[in-house]
């Protein structure tokens, strides 16, 4: 019987190819096996060619080549991924019958993705963008894909809109750019066209889009799930990821220098994290709500523009995840890693959201041309590894497996002769679909319960912090600013004037624009409860774990101070990172030499949590010369971060402009520790002698 090619791998009946091996005795051959004598030299005619038609081993070499590249996923092509587990910490056995949610202390295999949405594979890290969190669960009673976002809610309600959508972010289609920006006019004329997007625009041009690692984001499924418990009754679910390391971002111009200092910055943060043995982790939570609670909320459950505020509906917090080992190889894993929402598992149900609805047809049916096959489910980081998979499918493009005997077809009576028969349905343990009772008339109809499009968004902003709401003002006129249409500028100031009379006036005025008369509403917003917990200022955690401090050294610089602050930063949490002026380190002030991690050049300041410049005189002397030393320490102060210095680099920091506030830290003056709790967040207080704000 047809197992997972996993569980009983055998050559010639699926499961995992003979790997390379790097033994000594290990042979290069053809892909179908025949050694190859010479890989440096084409088959000639004589050994200045002409080169030969016959050379089998060129040309298999030369078109698996060829045909490297797939297509890349139509969105949320920039990727990277790490596998991990699951553990449940609390059963919600009272309401599915989901094992995965009921077996507490169970170790579950994961694999998880995060993306940015608009750019291509190639893009980089750090545009301001939603960003994927898309997790596989390889349950024993088969995948579960929890295909999320790091935003609670989406741009759109019914998902025949998301081509629309998506066309409009990319790259216009004459032009062929922007790259990875939502700042342009496709983008903008479509939000402004479509008010129902309004509250999931506060949270992209809030700085959770532009966010400081992936092992910092939140997560959340977004659309409306049921669980189903054992007597068949439903309860509406929305799940939630929160990091272990709380929810951390950049600033708007760092994250624009990081995109050309590192584009890698997210995919390495992740990767060499993981690789030192500091595992990101995050809890995993749910909010549960009965029908009587979901008809009591002030808009429709089944809407995923709309959240459901947690000071009102508290996370239950049910489990872990851990991310604990990279994949081994990019493309294997990350690349061919094919997410589905109707993944799903028994216990679990998904409900009418019209934009999940739409969703659970998408995901199938894009792996057909990206992955070329219907037998993607075949490919190992695809495969139902915690459970066999069998059935009757057959054949198609790629079929790894090897049926035996002749039941390819259900009902069959086969096994009586004493052949097998194949697997049956299970009307017990199968997934089932919650019997919701339903009636209406086919319409093309938007719900009346689906029309406020602007209550939440202005929940969103009047929940932020003065300087989150700062921010989020500039995002706009940034984006704003780069829109070349003026109508389009126009009707997004009438709709921001919905949302928040102060939001929109200093959006326009910040543009030296006049503000038009507002849009007219479909439903009139109303005023609710602030949510705090929208909040991510004031919430950094209390240590450096999981974030980098650089130190700034050069000939001369003392090294009991370098040592000392070493010592205070991984006594924190954090790690350090050497810079230097050359790669071969510096020569310390007692002779001896610092290794550099870093050349000053390549390892400007924006890559750091925090820095510490330790300089002798002379070093300073030297440095003040060179413009990446004073960019180090002018974007540093720029980006709000704590700056610890010796004395001696006074000159420096007068040469960046900076005047140092309680975040700049006489290293020679005070204890290596007073340099902590600045490095531990960012000193908002300094923003606006930095830079005008909306
Ligand atoms: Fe997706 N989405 N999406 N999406 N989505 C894809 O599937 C789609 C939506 C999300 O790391 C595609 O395999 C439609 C919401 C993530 O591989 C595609 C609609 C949310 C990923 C697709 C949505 C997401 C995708 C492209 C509206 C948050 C990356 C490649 C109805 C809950 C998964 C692929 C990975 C990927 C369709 C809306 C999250 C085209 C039609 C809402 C994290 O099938």
């Amino acid at each position: 019987m047809p197992k997972s090619p996993a569980a009983d791998a055998r050559p010639g009946e699926g499961g995992e190819l003979h790997q390379t091996t790097s033994t000594p005795e290990a042979r290069l051959t053809t892909n179908h096996g025949a050694p190859v004598s010479d890989d440096q030299n084409s088959l000639k005619l004589g050994p200045r060619g002409s080169t030969l038609l016959e050379d089998f081993v060129l040309r298999e070499k030369i078109q698996h080549f060829d045909h490297e590249r797939i297509p890349e996923r139509i969105v949320h092509a920039r990727g990277s991924a790490a596998h991990g587990f699951f553990e449940l910490t609390e059963s919600l056995e009272d309401y599915t019958t989901a094992k995965i949610l009921t077996e507490v202390g169970k170790k579950t295999e994961v694999f998880t993705r995060f993306s940015t949405v608009a750019g291509g594979a190639g893009s980089v890290d750090t545009p301001r963008d939603v960003r994927g969190f898309a997790v596989k669960f390889y349950t024993s009673e088969g995948n579960w894909d929890l295909v999320g976002n790091n935003i609670p809610v989406f741009f759109i309600q019914d998902a025949i809109k998301f081509p629309d959508l998506i066309h409009a972010v990319k790259m216009e289609a004459d032009r062929g750019y922007p790259q990875a920006a939502s700042a342009h006019d496709t983008f903008w004329d479509f939000i402004s066209l479509m008010p129902e997007s309004t509250h999931m625009v506060m949270w992209a041009m809030s700085d959770r889009a532009i966010p400081r690692s992936l092992r910092m984001i939140e997560g959340f499924g977004v659309n409306t799930f049921r669980l189903i418990n054992a007597k068949g009754e439903a309860t509406f679910v929305k799940f939630h990821w929160r990091p272990r390391l709380g929810t951390q971002s950049t600033c708007w111009d760092e994250a624009v220098k990081i995109a050309g200092a590192d584009p890698d910055y997210h995919r390495r943060d992740l990767f060499e994290a993981i690789d030192q043995g500091d595992f990101p982790e995050w809890e995993f939570a749910v909010q549960l709500l009965n029908q009587a609670e979901a008809d009591a909320l002030p808009f429709d459950i089944l809407d995923a523009t709309k959240l459901i505020p947690e000071e009102d509906h508290p996370l239950r917090v049910i489990g872990r995840m851990v991310l604990n080992r990279n994949p081994d190889n990019f493309f294997a894993e990350t690349e061919q890693a094919a997410f589905l929402p109707t993944n799903i598992v028994p216990g679990v149900d998904f409900s009418e959201d019209p934009l999940l609805q739409g969703r659970l047809f998408s995901y199938q049916d894009t792996q057909l041309s990206r992955l070329g096959t219907v037998n993607f489910h075949q490919i190992p980081i695809n495969q139902a590894k915690g459970c066999p998979f069998q059935n009757f499918q057959r054949d198609g493009h790629v079929q790894t497996q090897v049926f035996k005997g002749r039941a390819n077809y259900e009902p069959n009576s086969l096994a009586e002769a004493g052949e097998e028969g194949g697997p049956r349905e299970d009307p017990k343990g199968g997934f089932r679909t919650a019997a919701v009772p339903m009636e209406g008339a086919k319409v093309r109809l938007r719900a009346e319960s689906f029309a406020d499009h602007y209550s939440q968004a202005r929940l969103f902003f009047r929940s932020q912090t003065e300087i989150e709401q700062a921010h989020l003002a500039s995002a706009l006129v940034f984006e704003l600013s780069k829109v070349t249409l003026d109508h389009v500028r126009a009707r997004v100031l009438a709709n921001l004037r919905n949302v928040d009379e102060d939001l929109a006036k200093r959006v326009a005025g910040a543009m030296n624009l006049p503000l038009p008369k507002a849009s007219a509403p479909a439903a009139t917003p109303i005023d609710l409860e602030p949510s705090p917990a929208l909040r991510i200022v004031g919430k950094y955690p209390d240590s450096l774990k999981g974030r980098k401090v650089a130190i700034l050294v050069a000939d001369g610089s003392d090294g009991a101070i370098v040592a000392a602050v070493r010592k205070a930063v991984e006594g924190d949490g954090g790690a350090v990172f050497i810079v230097a002026p050359k790669i071969g380190g510096a020569k310390l002030a007692d002779g001896s030499v610092l290794p550099a991690d870093g050349q000053l050049a390549g390892s400007p300041s924006v890559l750091f949590d925090a820095v510490a410049v330790i300089l002798s005189e002379d070093g300073c002397a030297q440095l003040l010369k060179e413009g990446a030393a004073v960019d180090f320490v002018r974007d540093a102060f720029g980006h709000l971060k704590a700056i610890g210095h010796t004395r001696e680099v006074g000159p420096l920091l007068d040469r960046a402009g900076i005047k140092p506030d309680e975040g700049v830290v006489d290293l020679s003056a005070a204890k290596s520790g007073d340099f902590l709790p600045p490095a531990r967040t960012r000193q908002w207080a300094r923003e606006p002698s930095v830079r005008t704000l909306a």
